[in-house]
């Protein structure tokens, strides 16, 4: 699987699918949540209220599949990362599910490449360079004979040099 990173807006990344850094109630925020929603449009919240409707919220490191409305993606994964409260509840190992469960979506969905941001290094508070670890082991870590691409996309800079660092160590 080959790992790509970017510094760019992820709305406009054109991989088969793209992950949003969503929260549980999966109708929406700011962030790239917010992006992702306006470059959409109101398909995407269709889909997320017809999946809340059906399973109720998605919990910390899980994650869920909708169209990608306007987008030039074919498909959103909306994943929850953890709030960072410290790093002694669990947010390590959920911030890593977040990875290995979107990828398994995409996998399942025959989707074969997988753009992500920097989940819950924004709002959420995780820190930058302890995310990028996880991010970038979980995706090494994961096997798969559809993915052909996982794309990392950074929008600041700070993230961007963090990634650069660890995906050539
Ligand atoms: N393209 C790529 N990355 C982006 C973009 C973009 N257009 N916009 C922001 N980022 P955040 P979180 C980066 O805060 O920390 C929402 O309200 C940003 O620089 O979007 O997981 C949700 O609804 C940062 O590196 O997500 C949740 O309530 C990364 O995306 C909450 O925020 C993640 O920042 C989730 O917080």
């Amino acid at each position: 699987m080959k790992i790509t990173l970017l510094k760019a807006d992820i709305t406009k990344t054109p991989a088969d699918a793209i992950v949003n850094a969503a929260n549980s109630s999966l109708l929406g925020g700011g962030g790239v949540d917010g992006a992702i929603h306006r470059a959409g449009g109101k398909a995407i919240l269709d889909d997320c209220r017809a999946i809340r409707n059906r399973q109720g919220k998605c919990a910390t490191g899980e994650a869920v599949i909708t169209t990608a409305g306007n987008l030039p993606a074919k498909k959103v994964i909306h994943t929850v990362g953890p709030v960072w409260n410290g790093g002694t509840i669990g947010e390590p190992e959920k911030l890593r599910d977040c990875y290995l469960n979107s990828l398994k979506l995409a996998s399942e969905h025959g989707l074969k490449s997988v753009a992500f941001p920097n989940i819950s290094t924004g709002i959420y508070g995780y820190p930058k360079e302890a995310a990028a670890v996880i991010a970038v082991q979980a995706v090494q870590d994961f096997d798969s004979d559809v993915i052909e691409e996982v794309i990392f996309v950074c929008f600041d800079e700070e993230n961007y040099l963090i990634y650069q660092e660890k995906i050539n160590a």
